[in-house]
């Protein structure tokens, strides 16, 4: 039996460096999510037994017309692609596109290294339109509309805080709060609606077998749970379950299950100190009533600062009194909201940012990269980044000793940087 580095194997099998590329190539299966396929992608579940996560999440903008949807869709699809030449970015269609997690970490290790390639880890964005009251009975594009929802692994919600008179809001006036309880409202009425029809379902249900009967009960159990929330005016995700009931409810994909940011977007003026906003101030009050995180943009300086050069980008940022973009960060609360990690490989070839979910152990992040390396796991040699810095490389921190030797227990931390040791 050979034991060999990870760079090595990959090295041997360049295509398993692109799953980003075999990603694309599955996009028609991926998109559907009736396919066996995305179902597979899409485990994102920590207590599932499942290592393998997509790697590129997706997450929905959705919001009331003219709030600024597409603008900031343009903005963050733009943006990724000047930020890193290497990267294979892409708009797979006109309304999705995937834009790579800034980390300034990945540039240092990658430096350090010498690497030829550097890789970071990706997010994929859907500009989801159509959203207006009623969409839950059909308003608008209505059930398209909230199917595409179900697709995606979590929301970001832009909600208009910029006044200008030229554009107009649906509901006659700039208000924050009664946009996010339309948006809300209409998801709710879904996950009822979908609830109640699966409690009818179950209640007909003549499953015999105890284990299917736990199931069914531990389901059961769950959705009237969740179904007094909603009727509450609640989403789902507020509701306290058992890690059972949760596995339960899951295969229904509720709406108000998945993790919401709030996107404030208000006027370049507002940019320096959001704060003073009212209506941001609004939007974050929703925010913590609906477990909900809130990220402030200006979605047309977003649009301006994509169409200049980067040199120019800087001095133009400076002159609204802030000093980077807001997409940065709107892209990493998006990455953590779904309790994602980022562990480093970093050789010759490549150095690459690899996500994982909080709690993962070292063969599962091995799994990642490739099924054969959870399958062969021997140990991981692994080293904090920070101290990775410090030591200046792999070879230094060995004979520093503190790259330390770890095995199939252990849990990966933020920021590791490891290699790999499998049997093939
Ligand atoms: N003044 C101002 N206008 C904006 C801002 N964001 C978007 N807009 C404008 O609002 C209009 C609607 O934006 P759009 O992105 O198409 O909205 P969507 O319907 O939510 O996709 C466009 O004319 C944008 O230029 C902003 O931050 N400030
Ligand atoms: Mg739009």
């Amino acid at each position: 039996m050979a034991t060999r580095a990870a760079c090595n194997h990959l090295h041997l099998f360049p295509s398993l460096v692109h799953p980003l590329k075999s990603t694309l190539s599955t996009k028609h299966t991926l998109f559907t999510s009736n396919s066996p396929l995305y179902s597979i992608h899409r485990n994102f579940s920590s207590s599932s037994s499942s290592s393998k996560i997509s790697m590129s999440l997706k997450a929905g903008i959705v919001g009331l017309p003219n709030v600024g949807k597409s603008t900031l869709f343009n903005a963050v699809v733009e943006n990724g692609k000047a930020q890193a030449a290497n990267f294979p970015f892409c708009t797979i269609e006109p309304n999705v596109g995937i834009v790579a997690v800034p980390d300034h970490r990945l540039n240092v290790l990658s430096e350090l290294t010498k690497s030829q390639r550097t890789v970071p880890a990706s997010i994929e964005f859907v500009d989801i339109a159509g959203l207006v009251k009623g969409a839950s009975q059909g308003e608008g594009l209505g059930n398209k509309f909230l199917q595409h929802i179900r697709e995606v692994d979590s929301i970001l919600q832009v909600v208009r805080c910029f006044d200008d008179n030229d554009i107009i809001h649906v509901n006659g006036k700039v208000d924050p709060k009664s946009d996010i309880d339309v948006i809300n409202l209409e998801l709710v009425f879904t996950d009822l609606d979908q609830i109640e029809k699966r409690i009818e379902k179950l209640k007909k249900s003549k499953v015999k077998d105890s284990q299917s009967k736990v199931k069914e009960e531990a389901e059961k159990s769950a959705l009237e749970k969740i179904r007094g929330a909603l009727l509450d005016g609640k989403p789902a995700r507020s509701v306290t379950l058992t890690d059972y009931e949760r596995d339960a409810v899951k295969h229904l994909y509720l709406l108000t299950m998945k993790p919401v940011t709030y996107v404030a977007n208000v006027a370049e003026s507002d940019l320096a100190d959001p704060s003073s906003n009212h209506y941001v101030k609004e939007v974050a009050d929703a925010a913590s009533q609906l477990q909900s995180g809130i990220v402030t943009v200006s979605a047309q300086v977003e649009a301006e600062l994509s169409e200049l050069p980067i040199e120019e980008r800087q001095e133009y940022l400076k002159s609204l009194g802030v000093s980077e973009s807001g997409l940065g960060n709107l892209i990493r609360a998006t990455y953590g909201l779904l309790g994602l990690r980022t562990y480093f490989t970093a050789g010759e070839k490549e150095t690459r940012a690899w996500t994982i979910l909080a709690g993962m152990t070292a063969p599962q992040a091995a799994g990642v990269i490739h099924s054969d390396f959870e399958k062969g796991f021997i140990r991981a040699e692994t080293v904090a980044y920070d101290d990775f810095v410090a030591a200046g490389s792999l070879a230094s921190a060995r004979e520093k000793g503190i790259l330390r030797s770890e095995g199939k227990e252990y849990i990966v931390q933020e920021g590791d940087v490891m290699l790999f040791r499998f049997n093939v």
